[in-house]
């Protein structure tokens, strides 16, 4: 069999990223593609930690539990151990937020960078003793000028991040990021251990066919979401009613919503009464993203990249996807204000 000839042409992460930077002109210190080269490498650390986690019993408890009162797994203690010090290390960062720390990290003068970064370490860590894919995801600020870094630089409206993304550790890894224009996924070829460019210019297809909400909680759930959830359940004759999918791992259903279209949804409900997922490194890095595909991301009543939050571990409620399917919850919202 005739091979394909090799292609010396692969686009990574880093040149893609310093590339776009350039022809945007605003690469004027290459610090924001140091830092995402910062992120970049834990990604490939945390994504073979976390296929190794099995082999090397990893998998268990830590003997704490973080901020929401979870029991942490050791993964969990890593994978967010490993982004702090690769973080602090890159010296462009000033605020460091994680969801498995109580309090804000602010990086000593000696190392210190312009940037904030916001980030769950490792998200769905639930799932990983039945080998679910797992992710992690990631918010950038800016430090406002005249600033030395603190909590206020990171609660800011999610629509002023400068960049944001996922990593999803699955069959392979894939790092979802968008630096504002436009969204953009790269693929870790094990072999040359470095994120090639494989969805270019991803967009949400403008509907969908499937939603994602975890059923579960209907009893809780608050009349819109019923009453949305019951009309791509019982559409009207002739229409084909939606498939549900609901991996209960926010990344790998919000990869699946980006790339095939549809709707995710986690929202307030009467138990949860503020959500359950975090604005800051949950919420609006996702919310980022569907955006930039062209999408939205709201609470149901309000744009979730409009949110100021008030405090480091906020919570949201979150409907995001396909604009025809958010628009289409949007107006059960309406309809019973
Ligand atoms: P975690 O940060 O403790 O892992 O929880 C967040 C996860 C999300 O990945 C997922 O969307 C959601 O929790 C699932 O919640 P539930 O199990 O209530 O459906
Ligand atoms: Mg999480």
């Amino acid at each position: 069999l005739e091979q394909p000839p090799l292609s010396t042409e692969i686009l990574t992460l880093t040149r893609h990223v310093l590339s776009e930077q350039i022809r945007l002109g605003a690469a004027a210190t290459g610090d924001l593609t140091l830092l995402i080269n910062a992120i970049e490498f834990t990604s490939k650390f945390i994504a073979s930690n976390v296929r190794k986690a099995r082999l090397i019993n990893l998998v268990g408890l830590a003997g704490d539990t973080n901020v929401q009162g979870e029991e942490q797994k050791k993964l969990d203690v890593l994978s967010n151990d490993i982004m702090v010090n690769s973080l602090r290390a890159s010296r462009k960062t000033a605020v460091l937020i994680s969801e498995e720390l109580e309090e804000a990290i602010i990086i000593e003068d000696e190392y210190k960078g312009k940037y904030c970064v916001v980030f769950d370490p490792l998200d769905g860590s639930s799932n990983i003793d039945a080998g679910v894919n797992v992710g992690t995801i990631f918010g950038i600020y800016q430090i406002r000028p005249g600033s030395q870094g603190t909590i206020a630089d990171v609660l800011r409206p999610g629509s002023e991040m400068v960049a944001a993304g996922y990593t999803m550790y699955g069959s392979s890894a894939n790092l979802v990021l968008s630096t504002g224009h436009g969204v953009n996924g790269y693929t870790l070829d094990p072999s040359l251990g470095e994120f090639v460019l494989t969805h270019p210019d991803i967009k949400i297809p403008p509907r969908g066919k499937i939603y994602s909400f975890n059923e579960g909680n209907s009893l809780h759930f608050h009349p819109p979401t019923v009453n949305y959830l019951n009309s791509i359940k019982f559409p009207p004759s002739g229409k084909s009613p939606y498939s549900a999918r609901y991996i209960g791992s926010m990344v790998a259903d919000v990869h699946r919503t980006l790339l095939y279209g549809g709707i995710f949804g986690y929202p307030v409900d009467k138990k949860s009464k503020s959500g359950k997922l975090r604005l800051l490194y949950e919420a609006f890095p996702m919310a980022f993203l569907t955006e930039q595909a062209g999408g939205i991301a709201t609470t149901g009543t309000k744009r979730i990249l409009d949110i100021v939050p008030k405090t480091i571990h906020e919570r949201s409620g979150v409907y995001l996807g396909s604009k025809d399917d958010v628009l289409d919850v949007i107006k059960f919202y309406e309809a019973e204000a």
